[in-house]
């Protein structure tokens, strides 16, 4: 009886493991997919951001409408690429450095230093002003190439 309920608890243990860490793995059946993912996203994160980018820098003519809509998406985009530096995915073709992976917590560390960035960024953006615009867009370059530095090749 006491065996039993042993087993069962250790069963419930690994269930309950499984499940908190399935639903990140389980996105990607291959670590070729997790790269593609993380791509995508970046691709579509330096689009948005540097449409903004390119208005407070003078490139392109100052549209507030398409700036806070453009910080939105970047700011969504900025949330999604994490789950997808998955075990394996380190080889392909990528631009990752294997750091990435023996230095998670760091990596981790300036993720989250850009999603705030990038909120403040978004908040920005949807005031129309565009010299706080250009500020905030400033902070957000900074902590994008804080990572590229450290954990992206060339
Ligand atoms: C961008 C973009 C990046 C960052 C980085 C900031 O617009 O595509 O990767 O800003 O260049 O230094």
């Amino acid at each position: 009886m006491r065996k039993l309920l042993r087993t069962s608890m250790m069963l419930a243990a690994t269930l309950l493991g499984l499940a908190t860490a399935l639903p990140a793995a389980a996105q990607f059946a291959k670590p070729e997919d997790a790269i593609k993912y993380r791509k995508a996203v970046f691709t579509v994160m330096a689009t948005h951001f540097g449409r903004v980018a390119a208005m407070a820098n003078g490139k392109a003519p100052f549209d507030a409408k398409v700036a806070a809509d453009s910080a939105e998406i970047a700011t969504s985009m900025s949330k999604l690429p994490y789950v997808a530096f998955i075990p394996g995915s380190d080889k392909g073709d990528t631009r990752a450095k294997p750091e990435v992976w023996t230095e998670w917590d760091k990596v981790k560390g300036l993720s989250e230093k850009m999603q705030d960035e990038m909120v403040k960024f978004n908040v920005a953006a949807k005031g129309g002003n565009i010299d706080t615009i250009k500020a905030a867009a400033g902070e957000v370059g900074k902590s994008c190439k804080a990572c590229h530095d450290n954990y992206r090749k060339e």
